[in-house]
């Protein structure tokens, strides 16, 4: 496994920073260690070797262009999301606006079922699809989990990955498309920096850990505290995996949730699929012992995700959540 030392690249507009790659293949109490150092430096690392079959995720993929590549009026016969649904350009409820369009599935496969009716011409096709994809990317997330707690010198090693083993677990499946937007003739007098729309604006992930994947087209910026905004090189081949919240929470701050956008570009179309793992609704959010010190006492009130949760939905795209949960 390699996790790359930063390594600044200055090119003309853009800063490039080489982001932490975990090879899981490797040693595992090695892989462990450098995992929670990525965690806490960058809250973001790219895991390649990550044991997820690439006959699942191609037909992912597939069924997620079949669905974008039909005519507008088609896609808004998918119940509006609410969230679960089709969105188009619109983000939660609280007037979040980007240049995407996307899909936003609950993992319970009872609500993929009966959605799928209106999302595909072939159901059972796109059930089955998603259904093995969640399945797979979930025992990745797992598999994460319980290297960050033994990385992390906590005893109960599935004490982050037993939230989302649970048959009441809030996970969710996003299938965001950003289609191409053209340049504007007023657009090619700026700066190459500014000719890129925001197709998902500046947040963090609320729940536990993000795994995304993205075809070919980048995008996707993240956001360091000493390097600003760092675009990430698209690798369809491997997984992203970004620190959530809740899991900057349950190591008390010792991981940091990253903060990250995309952006469109001028004349690709990007895919990405993102998987979300959170915990049950009534799940009092777990704080090992071993992360609360005399040095590091408890940041955060206890709370449940169905309590975060419900803040994040009454928060802009852009707000910090946690800050509500800080002890005073
Ligand atoms: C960000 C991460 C996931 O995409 C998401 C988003 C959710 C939504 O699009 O409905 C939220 C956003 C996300 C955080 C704050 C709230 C909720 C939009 C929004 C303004 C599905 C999620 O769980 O939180």
């Amino acid at each position: 496994m390699v996790v790359a030392s930063p390594t600044k690249i200055h090119s003309e507009e853009v800063l490039a920073i080489e982001l932490p790659t975990v090879d899981l293949s490797g040693d595992r109490s090695m892989v462990s260690n450098l995992i929670v150092k990525a965690c806490e430096e960058y809250g973001f690392f790219k895991v390649k070797n990550h044991g997820v079959p690439h006959d699942i995720i191609a037909k992912m993929e597939k069924e997620s262009l079949n669905f974008f590549a039909k005519p507008f009026d088609e896609k808004q016969k998918v119940e509006l999301a609410k969230p679960f649904g089709y969105g188009c350009k619109n983000i939660g409820f609280n007037g979040d606006i980007g240049e995407v369009e996307y899909l936003l599935l609950s993992t319970n496969p009872l609500s993929i079922a009966e959605r799928s009716k209106t999302i595909s011409n072939d159901p059972a096709k796109f059930s089955s699809a998603v259904g093995a994809y969640m399945e797979a990317v979930r025992e990745l997330a797992c598999e994460l989990l319980d290297l960050m707690a033994e990385g992390l010198r906590v005893p109960d090693r599935s004490v982050f990955s037993r939230l989302i083993r649970d048959v009441d677990s809030d996970s969710l499946i996003r299938l965001n498309h950003y289609p191409p937007l053209p340049l504007l003739s007023k657009d090619k007098d700026s700066s190459p920096c500014n000719q890129n729309k925001v197709g998902f604006g500046e947040h963090s992930d609320p729940q536990i850990l993000t795994i995304l994947r993205s075809n070919d087209v980048g995008g996707l910026q993240i956001f360091l505290n000493d390097g600003g905004w760092v675009p990430v090189k698209p690798d369809p081949a491997t997984f992203w995996v970004n620190v959530g919240d809740l899991l900057q929470a349950m190591t008390n701050g010792r991981f940091v949730s990253v903060r990250h956008k995309a952006l469109t570009n001028s004349y690709k179309s990007r895919m990405s699929m993102a998987y979300f793992a959170g915990p049950p609704p009534n799940a009092r959010i777990p704080v090992p012992p071993e992360m609360i010190t005399p040095t590091k006492p408890a940041l955060y009130k206890p709370f449940t995700w169905a309590e975060f949760k419900k803040a994040a939905y009454a928060l802009r795209l852009g707000d910090s959540r946690l800050g509500l949960f800080r002890m005073e």
